[in-house]
C-alpha cells in the first residue's frame, strides 16, 4: 500500500471517527413500505414509522446498522394496525395519513411535522436539529411554540403541574428528605402530555436507559428529549382531548388490575411496628376507638437481621397465628420487602439464588454485592424469567403465611445512597445488558415477578406497593411519593406529586400522610394532610424510626375525634371510590384528577391555585386546604353549577371563591347531574353485610351513572360475576325522573333497599315508584340539606318519579 493511500485512509478513519461524536440523522436515502410500517434508511439512521391507532404513530430512530431485537419493558400493546400504509410522495416529502393524522416526512433533511385532518400543525421537528445522536446518546427537537404547555413526566417533586421551563432527568433515585424540585426521584416515566390552545397531544419516549426532558428550559425555540444511550424510539399520541391521551398512553403501557376493595381503606404504617404485641396493640387501638383501618404494614424490623422472606422469632414468634387473629378482626397485613438478599452463605435464599444462578453478576461471571439493610447483599436479577419465577415462589411462601400484599422498597436500586455499578450485568430476557439499561426498569421488572408470584398462587387478588418504577408499573403495582417531610412544602406536594403521577398513567398513588420525617406534623398540618390523603387513591399514614407515629391515636383527642370522621367519610364513600377505581381500569385515567382533566378549555383550571383542587372522577370536586393555619380557602369552581356538600347550598361555577375553612371541613362540591354512591360506614370493609346503597343526586338536565360491583376480592368478576347498574336521571321544570336499571347481571350481591337522596329538591307535589305512590314512611324530607330522600326495597329495574 502506498504511502500516500494509506494516509487518506487513516484521514477517512479519523474522519469517521471523528463523524461519530456527533451528527445529524441526516436526509432520507431510501425507503421501503412494510406491513403496517415504513422503513425509511437515512444518510446516519434508520427510521421506521409505524401507525399504531389512527392517532398513535410510532417513531423508532438508530443510528446503528438494525434496531434492537430486545422487546420493550414498557409497551404491551400490539398495533391494530397491520395492514399496508397510506403514504404518498411529493416533492421532497412524503406524506403518511392515518386516518386522522397527516404525518409530513420531509426528505432532506429528514423532518417530521404532524398535522390532523384539517392540516393544523400539532407537533414538529425543529427545522434545522430534528434528531441527531451525540456518540451513543440521543437526542430529539421539538419546536416550542409561545403558547404550548407541558404536563405529565411522572414522579416529580413540583408544587405545579405546569412542567415549562425544567429540565428533568429520568433515572430512579432514592432521595430521603427531598425538597421541591429535587429530580431525579425514585419514579420515572418518560411521558409527557403537551397543550397548544387547549388541544392536547402526548410523548412517550420509550427507552430506559437515563433520559432527559428539557421543556423549554433556557430556549425559547425548542424542547427536546433523549437518553444517553439506546434507540429514540417514541410515540406520538394525538388528543385533543386530553383524557384521550391519557388513554392513549395507558392503551401502549397498560392499565392498573382492579384492586381489592380493602386497599382503598385506610392503612397504617410506621418504620417499624415490632414485637407482635405493639402490632396487636395498634390494632386493638383502632377497634377500640373506632378509627376505621384496613391495612397495618411490617417495616424491616419484623425480619431476621433484615433477610427478606424470614421472620425474626423473638419479635414474631408465630407469624401465622399473628396474622390469623388480626385476619379475624379485619386486619391486613402487608410486610415491606427489599430486593437485597443478604450475602449469608447459611441463609437459604442466598444458597438458592447462587446455585439456581439468579442474581446480577459482574462481566467475569462473579457475583456483584452491594450493600444496604442487611448489609453485603446480591441483586436478584429481575429481568431473568427464572429469577422472576422462583421470587414468586417466595411470595407465595409470604400468602401461605397469612399477608394480604407486599410493599417494596429501596428497589430503585438503592444502594446506601451510593451509585448502583454500570458494569453489573443483567439477563434483559436473554439479550444481556448492563445496568444503565436495566436501572430504571429493576423496580418494575420486580413488581412484574410479585404480581405473576401473586396471580400463579392464589386466587384473592392482592395488593402490591412499590417505591420506584418506570413506565407501566400500573400493571402491577401501586406507588407512593417515598420519603417526604412533615412541612408546608410537602403539604402541598401531596396534592400535585399524585396529580402528576396519576396525569402520567399511574392512578394508584399517595403520599405518607403527615410527613415521613423532618419534625413532626402540627394537628391542624396533620388534620390537612389525612384529608388531602382521604381523597389521594392510596391512603396510608407512614413515619419514620425516631419521630412520631402518625396512627390518629398519636394525636390528641379532639384530633382523633376530626380524623376518626375524616377516615369515616372514606368508608361512606368506598362504593364510590370502588367504581373510581373499576373506570380507571377501563379507560387508564386517573382517579384523582385535575381541574383542566375535565374542564380543558377552562383557563381558571390552569392557574397556580386552582392546581391543589382535583376531583375524583367527574363528579366530586375537592379544595384541600394547603396551607395548615389556614381558616379560609380560596378556590375555583369550573362553569356549571355545584353543590356544597359541606354547607348544603348551590353554588355558582365559573367563579372564584373565598370560604371559611374550620379544621374538621374539607370543601366537597358536587356537579350537577352527579351521582355518587355511598354506604353506612364500617371499620374495616367486609365488617358488616351491607343491605342499602345511598344514592346522592344533584338532579340537573340529563345525567346518567354506571355503577359496577363485585365480590371486591377475586377475580371471578373476569369470567362475568360483576354487575352493571345504570342510574338515569332527567330533571325539567315539571318533574324529576330517576330510572334505575340492571345492565349486566353477574354477581349476586347482599343488596335488599336503595336510599335516593335528591339534592337540591323541593318536596315535590306527588311521588311515584314504578307506577305506585310509596308508603310515606319511605319519604323524608331533610330541610338542613334541601334534600328529598326516598327508600325502596326493589333492587330491580325502579322508575321514580316526582312531579314539582
Ligand atoms: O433506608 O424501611 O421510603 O418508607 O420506612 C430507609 C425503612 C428504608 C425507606 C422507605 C420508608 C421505609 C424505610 N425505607
Amino acid at each position: 500500500m502506498g504511502k500516500s493511500l494509506l494516509t487518506a485512509l487513516m484521514l477517512i478513519i479519523c474522519a469517521a471517527a471523528l463523524q461519530a461524536k456527533f451528527e445529524f440523522a441526516g436526509e432520507i436515502k431510501s425507503f421501503k413500505a412494510e406491513e403496517g410500517r415504513v422503513e425509511f434508511v437515512l444518510s446516519n439512521a434508520l427510521l421506521n414509522v409505524y401507525i399504531i391507532d389512527s392517532n398513535i404513530v410510532r417513531f423508532r430512530y438508530t443510528n446503528r446498522d438494525r434496531f434492537s431485537p430486545a422487546p420493550s419493558y414498557a409497551v404491551v400493546y400490539k398495533s391494530a394496525h397491520a395492514g399496508k400504509i397510506d403514504m404518498r410522495e411529493e416533492a421532497g416529502k412524503f406524506l403518511i395519513s392515518t386516518g386522522e393524522l397527516i404525518i409530513e416526512i420531509k426528505k432532506d433533511p429528514c423532518r417530521i411535522t404532524v398535522y390532523d385532518k384539517a392540516m393544523n400543525l400539532l407537533n414538529a421537528d425543529d427545522d434545522s436539529f430534528g434528531v441527531s445522536f451525540d456518540e451513543g446518546e440521543i437526542r430529539c427537537h421539538k419546536k416550542l411554540f409561545t403558547d404550548e404547555r407541558f404536563f405529565g413526566l411522572g414522579e416529580k417533586a413540583d408544587d405545579r403541574l405546569v412542567k415549562n421551563g425544567s429540565q428533568y432527568i429520568m433515572w430512579n433515585t432514592d432521595y430521603y428528605a427531598y425538597t421541591s424540585r429535587q429530580d431525579p426521584l425514585y419514579v420515572s416515566i418518560p411521558f409527557f402530555i403537551g397543550m397548544r390552545n387547549h388541544k392536547a397531544y402526548g410523548i412517550f419516549l420509550d427507552n430506559t436507559y437515563k433520559s432527559c426532558f428539557n421543556m423549554g428550559a433556557s430556549s425559547d425555540r425548542y424542547y427536546w428529549f433523549g437518553a444517553e444511550k439506546g434507540e429514540l424510539d417514541y410515540y406520538f399520541i394525538n388528543g385533543p382531548d386530553m383524557r384521550r391521551v391519557i388513554s392513549g398512553y395507558t392503551k401502549l403501557t397498560g392499565r392498573m388490575e382492579l384492586p381489592p376493595v380493602w386497599a382503598l381503606g385506610y392503612q397504617q404504617s410506621r418504620w417499624s411496628y415490632y414485637p407482635e404485641s405493639t402490632v396487636r396493640s395498634i390494632a386493638k387501638s383502632f377497634r377500640e376507638k373506632n378509627i376505621p383501618c384496613d391495612v397495618i404494614y411490617l417495616d424491616i424490623h419484623y425480619m431476621d437481621g433484615y433477610r427478606v422472606f424470614t421472620w425474626d422469632k423473638n419479635r414474631f414468634p408465630d407469624p401465622e397465628k399473628l396474622l390469623g387473629d388480626l385476619k379475624n378482626e379485619g386486619f391486613k397485613i402487608i410486610p415491606i420487602i427489599d430486593p437485597g438478599v443478604k450475602a449469608d452463605e447459611n441463609y437459604f435464599a442466598a444458597k438458592e439464588g447462587i446455585e439456581k444462578d439468579l442474581f446480577a453478576k459482574y462481566p467475569d461471571g462473579k457475583l456483584y454485592r452491594g450493600e444496604v439493610w442487611p448489609g453485603w447483599s446480591y441483586f436478584p436479577d429481575f429481568t431473568k424469567s427464572e429469577t422472576r419465577a422462583w421470587w414468586g415462589e417466595k411470595i407465595a411462601g409470604l400468602l401461605n403465611t397469612g399477608v394480604a400484599g407486599i410493599w417494596n422498597d429501596m428497589n430503585e436500586p438503592s444502594v446506601w445512597g451510593q451509585a448502583f455499578p454500570d458494569i453489573v450485568q443483567f439477563d434483559d430476557n436473554g439479550f444481556k445488558s448492563d445496568h444503565k439499561k436495566i436501572h430504571n426498569v429493576f423496580a418494575l421488572e420486580m413488581a412484574h415477578a410479585t404480581r405473576d408470584g401473586f396471580k400463579k398462587y392464589s386466587r384473592e387478588r392482592h395488593f402490591l406497593l412499590s417505591r420506584a418504577g418506570y413506565a407501566g408499573i400500573q400493571r402491577y403495582s401501586a406507588n407512593w411519593t417515598g420519603d417526604n417531610v412533615s412541612s408546608e412544602e410537602h403539604l402541598r406536594l401531596a396534592c400535585t406529586m399524585p396529580l402528576n403521577i396519576g396525569l402520567s398513567g399511574q392512578p394508584f398513588i399517595g403520599s405518607d400522610i403527615g410527613g415521613f420525617m423532618g419534625g413532626e406534623p402540627t394537628n391542624e398540618m396533620y388534620i390537612r394532610w389525612l384529608q388531602i390523603g382521604s381523597f389521594s387513591p392510596f391512603f396510608r399514614g407512614h413515619s419514620a424510626i425516631e419521630t412520631k407515629a402518625r396512627e390518629p391515636f398519636a394525636f390528641n383527642e379532639e384530633t382523633q375525634n376530626i380524623a376518626r370522621k375524616v377516615i369515616q367519610l372514606r368508608y361512606k364513600l368506598l362504593p364510590f371510590w370502588y367504581n373510581e377505581f373499576y373506570n380507571s381500569t377501563q379507560t387508564g385515567l386517573p382517579v384523582m384528577q385535575p381541574l383542566f382533566l375535565n374542564f380543558q378549555d377552562d383557563e381558571n383550571c390552569y392557574s397556580a391555585e386552582s392546581q391543589y383542587q382535583f376531583t375524583i372522577g367527574e363528579n366530586l370536586l375537592v379544595a384541600p386546604v394547603v396551607v395548615s393555619t389556614d381558616k379560609t380557602k380560596k378556590l375555583y369552581l369550573p362553569k356549571g353549577k355545584w353543590y356544597d356538600w359541606m354547607n348544603n347550598r348551590t353554588v355558582n361555577g365559573g367563579e372564584w371563591k373565598i370560604i371559611e375553612v374550620p379544621l374538621d371541613m374539607t370543601p366537597l362540591f358536587i356537579r350537577e347531574g352527579g351521582m355518587i354512591p355511598m354506604q353506612e360506614v364500617q371499620n374495616y370493609t367486609d365488617e358488616k353485610e351491607i343491605k342499602q346503597l345511598e344514592l346522592v343526586i344533584f338532579p340537573a338536565g340529563k345525567s346518567n351513572y354506571t355503577l359496577y360491583e363485585d365480590d371486591g376480592r377475586t377475580y371471578r368478576y373476569s369470567a362475568g360475576e360483576y354487575n352493571l347498574t345504570e342510574f338515569k336521571c332527567e330533571s325539567d321544570d315539571s318533574a324529576i325522573k330517576l330510572t334505575v336499571q340492571r345492565t349486566k347481571s353477574g354477581f349476586q350481591n347482599r343488596r335488599t333497599s336503595y336510599l335516593f337522596t335528591f339534592l337540591n329538591t323541593v318536596m315535590p307535589k306527588r311521588i311515584k315508584i314504578n307506577d305506585k305512590e310509596p308508603d310515606p314512611v319511605s319519604v323524608k324530607y331533610d330541610d338542613s340539606r334541601n334534600a328529598l330522600l326516598i327508600g325502596t326495597h326493589d333492587t330491580g329495574a325502579i322508575s321514580i318519579v316526582l312531579e314539582k
